[in-house]
């Protein structure tokens, strides 16, 4: 992958027409913020630009997606936002895989699969740097743009909490509730609303909750049993992960989540001292440094026993 700079991305977005986006699957916050903010203002000067993703995009995201009508035309260009990896773009945009023109990216993990990338693991949300392309561009930052990149960054940066959130974090935010982005309401919908079957959900996997490592990791536990009695969907779960870091003494705060293949996905939090992308990437996963993912196989008790094994070598504590 050739290497680019913020202007030279820019540039190349606007030489082109009848281009893609493509998030990855399960997309987030910032992965959905990133195609629709890029897809907005690159609308506005004409071009025919389609968002595209393998799973639906989350009804809670409708203030960024609804005023977006679909488009369909001729793929010329084909752009991925917030993608590290190729094993994340899902069934239905796994024909793209080898023919991405341009990648914009902050996983320090990318596996460099476009002809052309920016990637900045700097940057706390890859909205940032959507931000500043868009600013190359000289596009005009309408409403719903600065509500997709400020939800793009929130969303990357636990509501401003985590370590990866930066004083360009803040200041691009800034700009962007200067640009009308609705701040609070995007907030209260991200962390301050839950569904009565999350809640469910959530008092399940909390009885599931095991301490290793005289109390440096915690693993939580969530089953197809316990989404099918609470009545919560894989969306409403989302959040489960940053439960176990929240407890004291915690380093390493892993959860379990049981998929249908008998494969567990693992999503990992931790400390700024340990690095999670490092402890996931020995199971083929990555991410970043506070927050990563892997998938392993195998029985629940198994895959418990894994992952812990390798969080307490890199922790450097007895389980
Ligand atoms: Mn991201």
């Amino acid at each position: 992958m050739k290497k680019v700079t913020i202007k030279q991305a820019a540039e190349m977005l606007l030489e082109h027409n009848n281009i893609i986006i493509l998030m990855h699957k399960s997309p987030d916050g910032d992965a959905i913020g990133c195609a629709y903010a890029l897809c907005a203002a690159l609308r506005r000067l004409g071009k025919k630009v389609q968002p595209l993703c393998s799973d639906p995009i989350p009804a809670k995201y409708g203030y960024i997606t609804d005023s977006i009508e679909p488009q369909s035309f001729d793929v010329q260009y084909v752009v991925t936002v917030d993608l590290a990896d190729t094993q994340l773009f899902g069934d239905k945009l796994e024909m793209y895989k080898d023919r991405v023109d341009l990648c914009i990216d902050h996983h320090g993990s990318n596996t460099s699969f476009a002809e052309y990338g920016i990637v900045d693991p700097g940057a706390g949300a890859c909205a940032q740097i959507v931000a500043k392309i868009l600013d190359a561009m000289g596009a005009e930052i309408d409403p719903l743009i600065a509500d997709a990149i400020f939800t793009g960054i929130t969303t990357d940066t636990g509501c401003f909490k985590y370590s990866n959130a930066t004083a360009e974090s803040y200041r691009i935010a800034a700009d962007m509730m200067d640009k009308g982005a609705q701040n609070a309401m995007i907030n209260r919908v991200m962390f301050d609303t839950k569904s009565r079957a999350r809640l469910e959900a959530e008092k399940l996997a909390l009885a599931s909750v095991r301490f290793y490592g005289d109390g440096k990791i915690a693993t939580i536990s969530v089953t197809k049993k316990m989404l099918e009695i609470s009545g919560a969907d894989e969306s409403d779960t989302e959040g489960i992960a940053s439960i176990p870091r929240q407890i004291e003494g915690v380093k390493a705060g892993i959860t379990i989540k049981e998929k249908d293949d008998g494969a567990y996905r693992i999503s990992m939090r931790t400390t700024d001292d340990v690095d999670s992308s490092a402890i996931c990437g020995v199971f083929g996963g990555g991410g970043h440094r506070a927050a990563a993912g892997c998938m392993i196989k195998g029985t629940a008790e198994e895959v418990e026993r894994k992952i812990v094994a390798e969080a307490a070598k890199a922790i450097g504590c007895e389980v």
